[in-house]
């Protein structure tokens, strides 16, 4: 049976964009394909696909919290003469705690990042991700996108985490239902159900320990449509626990560092795919631009589905 570094070799872009390239499956995105986006807008109705950023967020793993938001002036604080006054605020937050991007310096293997970009020597706890830092995604996905329902190819409100996970031929099922075709330089937008998951029965540790995701065989399939990216509405994407032993991550491995695709993670696809369900249209205009956090390796998104 092949390896993820096996696969990961097989299907590697690295070089394809030039050696110095750091944008990865975000050069199928081409303005032809962003103009030709367009089509998908039809009604004009707009659905936010973010979670809100507050202490109410999902449960978190790995040292990560949900974000801190902290006043720092009140109405008094700073009063003009004229009456007028200003109020601030910040947010203390990991860029990877609630919807977000992960960036092409957020997961690698063998030292190596994406397009053989050594690790070790160009992470650094000064500068971040050196070569291959968020800041290169700029302006990110802007085009069209396609929400596969898995969940609703099921027929379940979620997949359980202990459900087969979700191959390529489930996703091309799920396309033949909905009547929709994945092109090149689309954002995949794939649902679990795992939102209203926590949604319903709130968002207990087990929502971000295990969770119903892609299969590492879907890498081929996102592959060969040349897509921009792909998004979902769990926590990392693919299926957890993974199916390879020793490993945590396989499918981040061979999207993120062979492929130089990023990964949208916890977007609430729930009510876009109500209205799809509703008018049968699976394909939107994305908007979901990353902060330029210079060396990020990952960013906090606020993406917007226009029909
Ligand atoms: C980890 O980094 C562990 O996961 P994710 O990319 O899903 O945030």
């Amino acid at each position: 049976m092949e390896t993820f570094e096996e696969l990961g070799r097989r299907l590697s872009n690295w070089g394809r964009w030039g050696p110095d390239d750091r944008r990865g499956t975000l050069n199928h995105l081409t303005p032809e394909r962003v103009l030709a986006a367009r089509e998908s807008i039809r009604s004009g109705r707009v659905f936010e696909l973010s979670l809100p950023l507050g202490k109410g967020g999902p449960q978190q793993g790995g040292g990560r919290f949900n974000p801190i938001h902290t006043m720092t002036m009140l109405p008094g604080d700073w009063d003009l003469p004229d009456g007028s006054f200003i109020v601030d605020d910040q947010v203390t937050m990991p860029l990877q705690c609630a919807t977000q991007w992960d960036g092409l310096g957020h997961v690698g293997y063998a030292d190596r990042l994406y397009n053989d970009v050594p690790a070790a020597a160009t992470v650094t706890a000064r500068r971040g991700a050196i070569h291959n830092g968020i800041e290169a995604m700029a302006p990110g996905m802007v085009g069209r996108g396609v929400l596969l329902d898995v969940a609703r190819l099921r027929g379940v409100d979620w997949i359980a985490a202990d459900d087969d996970r979700i191959g390529p031929d489930e996703l091309d099922r799920a396309a033949r239902a909905q009547g929709v075709e994945v092109r090149p330089g689309d954002a995949v937008l794939v649902r679990t159900g795992w939102r209203r998951k926590a949604v319903v029965e709130g968002s207990t540790p087990e929502w971000i320990t295990v969770s119903p995701g892609l299969d590492l065989a879907c890498a081929e399939w996102l592959h060969g449509h040349d897509v921009a990216t792909v998004a979902s509405d769990n926590w990392a994407v693919e299926a957890m626990p993974s199916p390879v032993p020793g490993s945590m991550l396989p499918l981040h491995c061979v999207l993120i560092r062979d492929l130089g695709m990023m990964l949208g993670e916890m977007f609430d696809l729930e009510a876009l795919a109500e209205d799809c369900a509703a008018d049968g249209r699976w394909d939107v205009f994305l908007s979901a631009p990353p902060l330029r956090v210079t060396g990020g390796v990952g960013s906090p998104a606020a993406p917007v589905a226009i029909k």
